[in-house]
């Protein structure tokens, strides 16, 4: 089956009393047991729920894994997958991810004893340079949040092939539909299924897929074990969400190749970040990786003056995090999503404070390239 068949279909069976299509939202906490040891392998819903199962089978299935888990939110997946290590292991991590990675890394994982090191995950000798003893996982994002560069993961995924070290790519910008890391050497993908796998900002939620039996089982002890799992509603909504991502990543990529070329050539616009622009340092790269370059562009306004002149003419396009949904969203990264990382780093990695973050929608991409150039305008 090719991709857009396994997203309707991938673990869609109809449901076994009524032949329903669509799978049943089982919201239940329990099950009843026929005889003492004796049910039907669902005993309680925080381990096993029928309806959960049914999108981390999918899943699993579109990403070409092992298995899959889904987590309460993005950052319970990846929190959840850095559980496989142990106290006294370091990852290495690429430099630019989401702020609340970061935070969850510095601010909370370091306190349990993980090592991190943050490095430029575009050329693979950056990762072998930074490698210990002790390196037990390379945590890549890419493309990055939200300047967009594009990691060596062929070169990565060549380093750790013959070494105890696990490779986990946050897979949330480009969605399984462009991109699938397992394919080029990950062990553990990870996303926020906020973003494109759910696709209408209706719910917030994650999944980890393992390629590896033994991490599998892992992670779905410590999903049971830690619990921050994926509620029966949102499993649902994100399972809905999916049997359409194949035509939405298509129209998302047509939208934002088009209002990255509009941007490119705009006076107001001093730099723009789109790996599908012939510009863009790791331009041939993302050609090789992924078949197509998504909705998400980032670009420099040159001052919070002008970057906030934009934010604030805008009616269309609206002033929120997140991303991946059908309606374009605008944010600026310095002061929402990235205000969790150190000024200085920020501004090293391009995060300035004219920097605009543009989830481009799926609406007619002239009304969203009309909104952009009049709130430009003002700026
Ligand atoms: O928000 P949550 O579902 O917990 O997902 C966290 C997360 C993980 N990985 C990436 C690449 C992300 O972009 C995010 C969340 N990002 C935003 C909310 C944002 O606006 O960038």
């Amino acid at each position: 089956m090719s991709f857009a068949t396994k997203a309707i279909h991938e673990g869609q069976d109809p449901d076994p009393v009524t032949g329903a299509v669509s799978v049943p939202i089982y919201q239940t906490s329990t099950y009843v047991q026929d005889a003492l040891g004796h049910h039907k392998g669902f005993e309680y819903a925080r381990t096993q729920n029928p309806t959960r199962m049914a999108l981390e089978r999918n899943i699993a299935s579109l990403e070409g894994g092992h298995a899959a888990h889904c987590f309460a939110s993005g950052m319970a997946a990846i929190d959840t997958v850095l559980r496989l290590l142990k106290a006294g292991d370091h990852v290495i991590v690429s430099e630019n991810t989401y702020g609340g990675t970061y935070r969850l890394f510095e601010r909370v994982l370091t306190q349990f004893g993980l090592e991190f090191s943050y490095v430029d995950t575009t050329d693979a000798i950056n990762v072998e340079n930074a490698l210990r003893d002790n390196t037990r996982m390379i945590f890549i994002e890419t493309p990055t949040n939200p300047i967009m560069a594009v990691a060596d993961l062929d070169g990565i995924g060549r380093l750790v092939r013959d070494r105890d070290i696990r490779l986990a790519v946050d897979n949330t910008f480009m969605s399984p539909y462009f991109l699938r890391p397992i394919e080029h050497g990950a062990d553990i993908v990870v996303h926020s299924t906020t973003k494109y796998l759910n696709g209408h900002s209706d719910s917030i939620g994650g999944v980890a897929i393992t390629n590896r039996p033994e991490d599998s089982e892992k992670l779905g002890f410590l999903q049971n074990a830690v619990g921050a799992i994926l509620s029966p509603f949102d499993s649902w909504l994100v399972m809905r969400g999916i049997k359409t991502l194949a035509v939405r990543m298509k129209q998302h990529d047509e939208n934002g190749r088009c209002v990255a070329a509009f941007l490119a050539e705009h006076p107001k616009v001093q730099k723009v970040y789109y790996p599908g622009l012939a510009g863009h340092p790791q331009h041939e790269r993302a050609k090789k990786l992924m078949s197509g370059f998504g909705g998400m562009i980032a670009f420099e306004t040159g001052s919070l003056a002008a970057s906030r002149a934009v934010l604030d003419n805008v009616s269309l396009c609206a002033l929120a995090e997140s991303l991946g949904g059908v309606e374009t969203l605008i944010s600026h990264p310095a002061t929402m999503t990235h205000a969790s990382v150190p000024e200085q780093q920020r501004v090293r990695l391009g995060i300035t404070d004219g920097l605009v973050r543009i989830s481009v929608g799926i609406e007619d991409v002239e009304d969203i390239i009309a909104d952009l150039d009049a709130a430009l305008q003002k700026a």
